[in-house]
């Protein structure tokens, strides 16, 4: 299974730069996945190369030309089928581990278009765009990392992407509480000592030591985590056990 991506932004070299490192570099030269950018810019036709333009109706920033994102889309892809339009846009649904899920299940072509200014002529959104995504409630100077998150999070998901000792189901969020503790050597840092269950060679001891540990963090840093969490009856024991060990 090979997923592609695309990208179209007026900073191609920010997205290069990313995707020329680490596990995603290596996914590209083990052809998972194959990730095109293209420079918005090349498809302006006047002679500045112009993609962004005054704001009808006055008001402060500048809005990006719809044509130039149209243009692209019909140059490379003339029959716009097997591909799906995404744009990146502060006033889309929000990003999260199962919309990562539905576009790494997804058959078409991933492309992405990235803003930059004020905003995007609206006629992108209505009429060229398929999915209209944000990635949180903060401001940031445009779409490229948006786009880049969005890569990251979907290509982890694919078959083979991640070695075999990292899966990406075994992890926080993916089944909806946050992670345990981890430690590695040496055993004793600067007084501080790793927690002696770890150390025991009991599995099943340090298998519920670990839910017991991502319930505390749970209820501890992310308490509306539990709220849409399902339970299994182990850990409502445990859960018990942590509220009485509290009073
Ligand atoms: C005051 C109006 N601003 C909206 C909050 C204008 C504006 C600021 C920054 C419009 C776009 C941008 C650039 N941001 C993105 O293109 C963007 C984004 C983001 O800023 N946060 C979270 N997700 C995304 S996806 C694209």
């Amino acid at each position: 299974m090979h997923k592609r991506f695309s990208i179209i932004t007026i900073f191609p070299e920010m997205v290069n730069a990313y995707m020329g490192c680490s596990i995603l570099k290596r996914a590209i030269e083990r052809q998972l996945i194959s990730v095109a950018v293209h420079n918005l810019r090349d498809y302006s036709v006047d002679k500045h190369h112009t993609v962004d333009d005054y704001s009808y109706g006055g008001g402060p920033g500048m809005v990006m030309k719809p044509d130039t994102f149209f243009r692209v889309i019909e140059a490379q892809w003339p029959k716009k089928d097997n591909i799906r339009v995404i744009m990146l846009s502060p006033r889309g649904r929000v990003f999260s581990q199962s919309v990562a899920r539905e576009l790494a299940d997804e058959s078409k072509e991933l492309v992405f278009l990235c803003g930059r200014y004020e905003a995007i002529d609206e006629r992108v959104s209505e009429h060229l765009a398929d999915d209209e995504i944000s990635i949180g409630d903060y401001v940031l100077t445009g779409g490229e990392l948006p786009a880049l998150v969005i890569i990251d999070a979907v290509s982890r998901l694919l078959p083979d992407v991640l070695g075999d000792s990292q899966s990406a189901e075994a992890e926080s969020f993916s089944h909806g509480l946050l992670d345990y503790p981890h430690y590695t050597r040496p055993e004793q840092f600067r007084e501080m000592s790793v927690p002696k269950v770890l150390l025991s060679g009991n599995h099943e001891a340090i298998r519920k030591w670990r839910i017991k540990q991502s319930l505390k963090a749970t209820i501890q840093k992310r308490p509306d985590l539990l709220e849409s969490y399902s339970l299994s009856v182990e850990e409502k024991l445990l859960l018990e056990q942590i509220k009485e060990e509290a009073s």
